[in-house]
């Protein structure tokens, strides 16, 4: 890209001076960042150009991934490492004056999405462009991403993330490949050679323009599109948009919400109208955009499953079926099987989670009136499936009435997305089990075929290469740097993890780590940390499930045992908070206040903060996890078993050489099988127990409160004035949760096995080298969470896709 120093310093002045009309002299950091960002997103758009040109004339089979959210984060320094010019530009950089990371610092996060599924959506665009695949995401450019979290007084305010405000560097507008989305109306039917043709009269129009993202591959001049859908209303007047000039502003006011905003809510259903219209617009903008691409190649839609594949990340986009089928019957005038067939072998879908809270159940009367022909698509699919399953399971009309897609006035978009697809899976080897044993049983009954696993994945260049470029440097001088294109050779780090010399490396590289993190908490919180502390750390959305409270009200006990017992000798211990809670969840934010509460207690408290410091880190973001998870000691993955579908945020702590204090509960269970559970800290119910507790209602926390003093005297401090409780009564919430409501997540019942593994992380980790050792062999049997592996799977046994580019330049 660029031949030298000297090359990229001249082109980077000239370019200053063309786009912001300034000297270098007067550049400031974000001007940096706005001036670089264009350079390198021109500069991918030969490739981007060149490798469109090649999928159209190889006639390659293209994938979609139809995704509500795309947690991307920042682009700049990903960018730069996959295009291979990393270090020339930071060094140019230097020579000017500025410095590289705090340039990357001016890229606002695009932020559209709420956690793991959007962020797993990320990582796979970036696995599918640079295993050479011919695979696009298509989603929505929300004006507003999720939103910002601000602490105040210990409780979380949300404020709007306007992250378009300095423009974007990245997108490319294309009014040219706009598309048109109908809502509302009437279907009208005609009788026409012997058959219907439905027609939809008095639909409002909205017009879709994509934003095009190019995803650029790493070490290969192979560039994917990010489509991000924007909804505008239709300028010029016609008979599907208000003639009154009042009545279009209102029109124009409410087309122009439907990509205003992220949905806030995680796992986490939210029957609202506006979501509805959300989806419909990208699964239809998406679906015609695609097809679109697919008539330029001059084939009839029977080849339709050969050329083009949509994935459904989770139910969000399941209306990809019924407007795959629309068009299909309506425009292409197919028949019922035909198109039914070509729809099913062309879509397939993912699930996320087994939380019945999440499961998406569309009001018929909203829906039905919303999208009236999809609707009738989808009654219609249901009527042929009931039929199928009265003919399959005659004189049991139960279980009919149990898999049915419409029943009770609601549409199951699950069971619409199951019976729609030719494929069906799981993110976990244990959450796929969950699926075919219980929860999706029956489906599993009749489509055995369709189920599958698909484990998780990270992209290791942005959370090993790019968070931690030291280690990836050591790594690479230690084995050789095939371990980049093949992460599963990390597991030649195994030799080295006895070697002393190594393991003083890789020691010093995780403290140095610490030592920026330290001095990001120092600059946000006032406060210093000890760098030779063990930074434990847990950073993920605030949930029930994810038991964030266990983690506290162990904290509290830890700090309960330092206050009362002069003898308790820990390893000073950093705990370190990161979560978003859903705007309307109540006990989520009451969780965050409580961890608050706590840091300030403790950290204020002069007897203990030698050994004892708590951090509640404002407003998590991928930025922010980049920062964090490289510098952590011990990851928390703590969920109650069974409900955690995979995890992602476990194998990037893995990869950074963490140690994983976890439950055998979704991704934990394979980790365990790599790197072995004498190198993890596991603890608490199997899946199979909490199952089982449910089942027999036999669970009673009382019981353990009883028991257990150092439990007893933790959870009377959320309700009574003290340490931790400014006001009678201020957690009473979070303790009713535990003792009047049943304590759902086990969170006392696995109180005494995590206080336990606790204790062993504390031994543990006065052993340097005993440590370093098990860090060491956590990162060398880390390769097999690339999502190059989960892609390379998908790509194989749903999509039936080859790379289409496979060379390597680096
Ligand atoms: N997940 Cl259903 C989300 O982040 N959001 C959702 O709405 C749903 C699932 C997560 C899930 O909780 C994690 O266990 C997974 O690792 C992640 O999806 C990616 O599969």
């Amino acid at each position: 890209m660029f031949d030298n120093k000297e090359t990229f310093k001249s082109i980077f002045r000239r370019n200053l001076v063309s786009k912001l009309g300034k000297p270098l002299a007067e550049a400031t950091q974000e001007d940096v960042y706005h001036v670089l960002g264009s350079m390198i997103r021109e500069y991918a758009g030969q490739d981007w150009a060149a490798s469109n040109q090649g999928f159209k004339q190889r006639q390659d089979k293209q994938v979609y991934y139809f995704s509500l959210e795309f947690l991307i984060g920042r682009l700049l320094g990903n960018n730069l490492l996959n295009v291979n010019e990393l270090e020339l530009v930071r060094d140019s950089l230097a020579e000017l004056g500025f410095s590289l990371e705090e340039v990357e610092e001016q890229e606002a996060d695009a932020g559209l999405g709420n956690g793991g599924l959007g962020r797993l959506a990320a990582c796979f665009l970036d696995s599918l462009a640079s295993l050479g695949y011919a695979g696009h995401g298509c989603g929505i450019r929300y004006k507003y991403g999720l939103f910002e979290q601000k602490i105040i007084n210990g409780n979380q305010v949300e404020l709007p993330d306007n992250w378009l405000e300095k423009g974007n560097e990245w997108e490319v507008r294309r009014p040219d490949k706009k598309v048109e989305v109908q809502f509302w109306g009437r279907v009208e039917a005609y009788e026409q050679d012997g058959h219907y043709q439905f027609v939809t009269k008095d639909a409002e129009s909205v017009v879709a323009v994509p934003y095009d993202v190019p995803v650029i591959a790493y070490g290969q001049p192979h560039v994917n599109t990010l489509r991000l859908w924007s909804a505008e209303p239709k300028r010029e007047t016609s008979l599907d948009t208000p003639s009154n000039y009042y009545g279009y502003l209102d029109y124009s006011r409410s087309v122009e919400s439907i990509s205003e905003f992220l949905y806030p809510d995680d796992s986490q259903y939210e029957g609202k109208l506006l979501r509805l219209k959300q989806q419909y617009f990208m699964c239809s903008a998406g679906v015609q955009s695609a097809l679109r691409t697919f008539n330029k190649l001059e084939l009839s839609y029977d080849r339709l499953p050969d050329k083009v594949a949509f994935h459904i990340n989770d139910t969000h986009p399941t209306l990809v079926i019924p407007e795959l089928m629309r068009i299909l019957i309506d425009v292409k005038g197919y028949g019922w099987d035909e198109a039914w067939d070509i729809t099913t072998r062309t879509v397939s879908y993912t699930n996320h989670t087994t939380l019945s809270e999440a499961l998406e159940k569309w009001p018929v009367a909203m829906i039905s009136k919303l999208l009236p022909r999809i609707y009738m698509i989808i009654e219609e699919i249901n009527k042929r499936f009931c039929g199928m399953l009265l003919e399959r399971y005659p004189g049991d009309p139960d279980r009919i009435q149990h898999l049915a897609i419409v029943a009770n006035d609601q549409v199951r978009m699950a069971h619409l997305a199951i019976v729609g697809s030719h494929s069906v899976n799981g993110v976990a080897a244990l959450h796929t089990e969950i699926l075919k044993e219980r929860e999706m049983a029956p489906f599993y009954a009749l489509y055995p075929e369709r189920f599958n696993n698909k484990t998780n994945g990270i992209t290791h260049r942005r959370w090993l290469m790019h968070a931690n470029p030291k280690l990836s440097t050591l790594i690479t001088d230690t084995i050789g740097s095939e371990w980049i294109r093949e992460p599963g050779r990390l597991n030649e780090l195994v030799g080295v993890a006895d070697d002393a010399s190594f393991q003083q490396h890789f020691h010093s590289i995780k403290r140095n780590n610490k030592e920026r993190l330290a001095a990001y908490i120092l600059d946000h919180t006032g406060r210093a940390v000890n760098p030779d502390s063990i930074f434990d750390v847990q950073v993920k959305r605030l949930h029930g499930y994810k038991r964030q409270l266990l983690n506290i009200l162990h904290v509290m006990h830890l700090y309960n045992r330092l206050k009362s017992d002069a003898s308790f000798d820990i390893v000073p211990r950093t705990f370190i908070f990161g979560a978003k809670a859903a705007p309307s969840y109540y006990f989520a934010k009451k969780i965050i206040k409580l961890i608050n509460t706590v840091a300030d207690t403790v950290n204020r408290d002069a007897a203990v903060k030698d050994r004892l410091q708590v951090f509640f880190l404002e407003n998590y973001s991928v930025s922010l996890a980049e920062k964090i998870i490289p510098a952590a000691d011990v990851s928390e993955q703590i969920s109650t078993a069974g409900k955690e579908a995979s995890g992602t945020g476990n194998m990037k702590f893995m990869m950074n050489g963490a140690l994983t204090i976890g439950t055998m509960d979704g991704a934990n269970v394979e980790m365990a099988e790599q790197v072995g559970q004498d190198n993890m800290f596991i603890f608490g119910l199997s899946a199979d127990e909490v199952l089982e507790y449910y089942r027999s209602g036999s669970y009673r926390p009382s019981e353990i409160v009883q028991q257990d003093e150092r439990i007893r005297e933790v959870v009377e401090q959320l309700v009574h004035p003290g340490a931790f409780c400014e006001r009678d009564g201020e957690f009473w919430d979070i303790y009713d949760s535990l003792l009047a409501h049943g304590d759902e997540y086990f969170v006392l019942r696995d109180f005494a096995a995590y206080a336990d593994a606790h204790a062993a992380i504390d031994s543990a980790y006065r052993d340097v080298s005993g440590w370093t050792r098990k860090a060491v062999l956590n990162a060398a049997h880390s390769g097999i969470f690339s999502s190059d592996r989960t892609i390379s799977e998908y790509a194989t046994d749903i999509w039936g896709i080859h790379p289409v580019s496979g060379h390597w330049k680096g």
